[in-house]
């Protein structure tokens, strides 16, 4: 099955109105390569000025609640997002694993609701340094797998983003080999949760990607886009990743 090559943007904690010109010039890039999907996750306060300035483009956010509504101070519930304007949400990124303590259950929650509010997911999995210096991460990454993908995931609206997180901001990268090998571990994972719907689930790889080693790691064995952190605060770096995935 051909899937479509995805690469999402993850400002993380950054991002004011003086910095949407990056969005506008990053949506020209996505709209002059319509054969990539393209979307940025922004801080929530960006959320509705970044779609106004790039109607286009999918702009998205990098968490929500469980719950819809309630007594949940400085959360914020996916209906939130929709009015604001969001089209996707991350979960289960985890620098909220290590900052907020959240678990794969937490995960789970949040993306199904996100999906019951018609939000697209990138629900985000990878192991520690010391797990993978175990030999655990292509286990730990089954387990995340298993307690954190609701089991109606569907290809249309949701993805998967295996990012270790000792590559995460580091300037490390696991090999391709290694790349690809979890990846296809997780999508057999993902076909004993979902069947045959997991053929066309898309995996996206995450940490340290720039525009330097984005197409090679683009172009490994199943990889079908990534997740950007620092490369994708402007135009100028999340551009030639957008290339290198056309
Ligand atoms: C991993 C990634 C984006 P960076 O968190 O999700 O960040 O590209 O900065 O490693």
């Amino acid at each position: 099955m051909t899937r479509r090559k995805f690469v999402a943007a993850n400002w993380k904690m950054n991002g004011l109105r003086a910095d949407l010109p990056e969005i506008e010039g990053i949506a020209a890039a996505a709209a002059a390569h319509d054969g990539v999907d393209v979307a940025v996750c922004v801080p929530f306060t960006l959320i509705e000025a970044a779609a106004r300035v790039a109607p286009g483009l999918p702009i998205g956010a990098q968490d929500c609640h469980d719950a819809d509504w309630g007594a949940h101070t400085g959360c914020v519930a996916a209906p939130m997002l929709v009015e604001a304007g969001a089209r996707t949400v991350i979960v289960g990124h985890s620098e909220r694993r290590g900052d907020q303590n959240e678990t794969s259950q937490d995960a789970w929650g949040k993306a199904a609701a996100a999906h019951r509010h018609g939000l697209n997911v990138i629900l985000c999995c990878g192991e520690t340094e010391a797990e993978r210096d175990a030999g655990r991460a292509e286990r730990v990454v089954q387990a995340q797998i298993e307690k954190s993908v609701p089991d109606d995931a569907a290809a249309r609206w949701f993805t998967l983003a295996y990012e270790p997180r000792w590559a995460i901001g580091t300037g490390r990268t696991p090999t391709l080999e290694e790349i690809s090998s979890i990846h296809a571990i997780a999508r057999a994972k993902l076909r004993q949760l979902v069947g045959d719907e997991a053929r066309g689930i898309r995996i996206l790889y995450g940490g340290s990607v720039t525009g330097a080693n984005a197409g090679a790691i683009l172009s490994a064995p199943d990889v079908d886009g990534a997740l950007v952190g620092g490369a994708s605060l402007t135009a100028a770096k999340f551009v030639p990743i957008i290339e290198a995935a056309a």
